[in-house]
């Protein structure tokens, strides 16, 4: 079976890409780097979610050899002028997740300026070393206030354009085949069967 790297140290994201395999009818051997007990990390400086997710599929393949997929991705929020974006993983240092999103829903409480969107990159370095790149976009809102326990991150705060609960609320199920994340993937995916 073919054997994938998965460039992440986000747990979330490794199930997530093991559930999208599996809705795409994709069979592959997926490991990360936990299974080689690598906790180095890649320096992400990059401006760019793509510029982002090309430094961290580039660091593992380098150390591995592997075909290799990373995601970068984030939550842009249009109260906050597009703001996390890129450093949704480092915005409000020292905040639990449910902690920023109370935040958030709070700073928003008054505001009738709910845009939200999620993006994702992906990057994949093939056998040969080449690199391929698929965006997936999500437009939504943010919600009054966070609900559900499904997903991860911002999950509870976001609810896709065309439904009326957030993502958490929504259900993993929901997310394999709607996400920025699944979007991405199954561009990926078309590209791999041209
Ligand atoms: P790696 O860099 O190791 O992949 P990370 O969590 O640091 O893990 P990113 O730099 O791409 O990954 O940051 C993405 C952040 O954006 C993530 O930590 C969440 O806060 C948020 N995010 C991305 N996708 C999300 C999703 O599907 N649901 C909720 N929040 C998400």
């Amino acid at each position: 079976m073919r054997k994938i790297f998965i460039a992440t140290g986000n747990a979330h994201k490794i199930s997530e890409f093991r559930e999208i395999f599996d809705t795409l009818g994709l069979e592959a051997e997926l490991v990360s780097p936990k299974d080689f007990n690598d906790d180095s990390e890649p320096v992400e400086n990059g401006s760019t979610y793509k510029e982002n997710s090309y430094i961290k599929a580039r660091f593992y393949y380098d150390r591995y050899h592997l075909p290799t997929l990373a995601d970068d991705s984030g939550i842009e929020i249009d109260f906050f002028d597009g703001q996390p974006g890129i450093h949704s993983a480092r915005f409000l240092p020292g905040m639990s997740y449910p902690e920023r999103n109370d935040y958030i829903c709070d700073k928003m409480k008054d505001s009738d300026n709910r845009g939200a969107s999620f993006h994702c990159v992906v990057t994949y370095i093939d056998e040969k070393g080449e690199a391929r790149f698929h965006e997936g976009v999500v437009k939504g809102s943010i919600a009054r206030e966070p609900k559900g326990i499904e997903g991860f991150g911002y999950d509870p705060i976001f609810i896709t354009d065309g439904y009326d609960k957030t993502n958490a609320l929504m259900g993993q199920e929901f997310k394999n085949s709607h996400s920025h994340r699944a979007i991405a993937l199954r561009k990926w995916v078309e590209d791999l069967e041209d």
